[in-house]
Formats: C-alpha cells, sequence, structure tokens
C-alpha cells in the first residue's frame, strides 16, 4: 500500500493524469511546452535528462531497456521535464527498444536523439519531440521539420552557429536547440549558447514569436547550468554528468534544484 501511495503522489506532482492509465497501449502525445511551463511555475530548473550509454570515444554503461526504463523513472521522479534517449547503435549505443522501454515506464514526453537523415524515421511517432540537426539535415531541413510535425513530432532542431540558426529560425519549429559541443573538435563550449541564445529572443521579440531555447551539452555543474540559464535558455540538455554519477536520481535532482 504505501509504494501505491508513493506512486499516486508521484503520478500527481509530475505525470499528466490520463497517461498512468494506459502507459502501454496507444499513443498520446505528451506536451513538451505544457512540461517546461510547470516546471518554471514550480521552481524547478527545466531539465531534459538524457539516456546516453556512449559517446565518441568513451562509454558510460551498457544500458538495457529494463535498464533505462529504471534510469528514467529515477529522472522522473528527481523532476525533469522531459527524458532524451539516444537510438543511435554506433558511437552511441544507443537503440528504438530502449526509446520503447523509457516511453512505456514514464509519463514525460521523450525525445528520440539520432542522427535523423531518412523522411522514413520521420514517418511514426514513437517519440513526443524528435531531434533535427541544422547541419546534417542541411538544406532539407524545412521540408523535415513539415514532415515531424505532419506526423505528430515536436521537432528539436538543433544548431551550433549563427548560419545554421539563421536556417533554423527559416523553419516552423518551436523548440531550437543549442548545441555547445563542436562536433569537429568535440570540445563544448557554453559562451556558444551565451551568444546564439540572445539572438533568438531579438528574432522573437521582432516577429512576434517565443521559440523554446535548449542549451545541450558539456553541463557538468550547477554552475554550467546557471550560465545557460542566465544566457536566456528554456530548459538544459544533460547526459553525460548523468550518466556519469552513481546515482541519476541524485544527480537529476541536483540540476533540477
Ligand atoms: C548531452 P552531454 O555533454 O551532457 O553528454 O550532452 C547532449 O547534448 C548530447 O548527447 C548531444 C548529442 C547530439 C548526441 C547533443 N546533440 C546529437 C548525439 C547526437
Amino acid at each position: 500500500l504505501h509504494i501505491l501511495n508513493t506512486t499516486k503522489t508521484r503520478v500527481q506532482a509530475f505525470g499528466s493524469q490520463a497517461c498512468r492509465e494506459d502507459l502501454s497501449t496507444g499513443f498520446e502525445k505528451r506536451d513538451f511546452f505544457s512540461a517546461v511551463a510547470d516546471a518554471k511555475n514550480d521552481g524547478r530548473v527545466p531539465v531534459i535528462a538524457e539516456i546516453k550509454p556512449a559517446s565518441p570515444g568513451r562509454t558510460f554503461r551498457d544500458i538495457s531497456p529494463a535498464m533505462a526504463a529504471k534510469l528514467a523513472w529515477e529522472m522522473e521522479e528527481a523532476g525533469a521535464v522531459a527524458v532524451s534517449v539516444l537510438t543511435e547503435p554506433g558511437v552511441f549505443r544507443g537503440s528504438l527498444e530502449n526509446l520503447d522501454a523509457v516511453r512505456k515506464a514514464v509519463c514525460l514526453p521523450v525525445l528520440r536523439k539520432d542522427f535523423i537523415i531518412d523522411r522514413v524515421q520521420l514517418e511514426e511517432a514513437e517519440s513526443d519531440l524528435v531531434l533535427l540537426i541544422a547541419g546534417i539535415v542541411g538544406e532539407e531541413l524545412e521540408f523535415f521539420v513539415e514532415l515531424a510535425l505532419e506526423n505528430g513530432f515536436d521537432p528539436l532542431v538543433e544548431v551550433h552557429n549563427r548560419k545554421e540558426l539563421e536556417s533554423a529560425l527559416k523553419t516552423d519549429t518551436r523548440i531550437i536547440g543549442i548545441n555547445n559541443r563542436d562536433f569537429e573538435t568535440l570540445k563544448t563550449n557554453i559562451a556558444t549558447t551565451e551568444e546564439l541564445a540572445p539572438l533568438i529572443r531579438e528574432y522573437d521579440l521582432d516577429h512576434g514569436t517565443r521559440h523554446l531555447i535548449i542549451s545541450e551539452s558539456g553541463m557538468n555543474s550547477v554552475e554550467d547550468v546557471r550560465r545557460a540559464v542566465q544566457a536566456g535558455t528554456d530548459a538544459v540538455l544533460i547526459g553525460s554528468a548523468l550518466m556519469e554519477s552513481d546515482s541519476v536520481f541524485d544527480k537529476t535532482k541536483e540540476f533540477v534544484q
């Protein structure tokens, strides 16, 4: 009974009510925008927590679907606004099975983290959000954003420089991720967020729009997160720091505050 009560309280705290009832059936879209707004309203830092078994040159931990589900549950419990799941099977050692297990285990919106380059990957909504990397999708970005939207995903368009940001702003995406990591050197620098976030805010002022800005990569401490938030981001995406810690629950909580 105690366990039941705890679960109930947790659901009331963060998950949408309808979600628990049919966690393993059907596909009810989960609203990332209201998840971020809710977190801000109760004074939580909006954290997208990432399930990332490995990154180029580094292995954190092997993650089975059951383990992915457990980690996602800890992230949700600690107050994360969404879970990002690597599905790229090579260097990042992710899987679609992990994505599926996570989405059935928690009520949070789930982001599919992969190098989407084929329209087939956008045909069926298996996640609430999907990553589109401007530098990789290139010329077809506008088309991919439309395709994602038509098929029920919220696209998160990732940029790393002004040129990519310009192309992201030409699309209908409402979510822009600023990747602090340079794909060529693999180095991270939060200055990237400090440079690009104000440009998005300026654009929004001029155009009467309101993009959600996500700062991604290279945040290891509460201080790093504070810097990103100070630069005007709505949420932060954290992977490595969580994967390296002994307790994903405690570490997520530390960032959420
Ligand atoms: C997480 P970090 O430094 O906290 O592990 O970063 C996330 O931003 C990173 O995994 C990422 C990524 C990507 C991975 C950002 N964009 C594109 C694969 C593909």
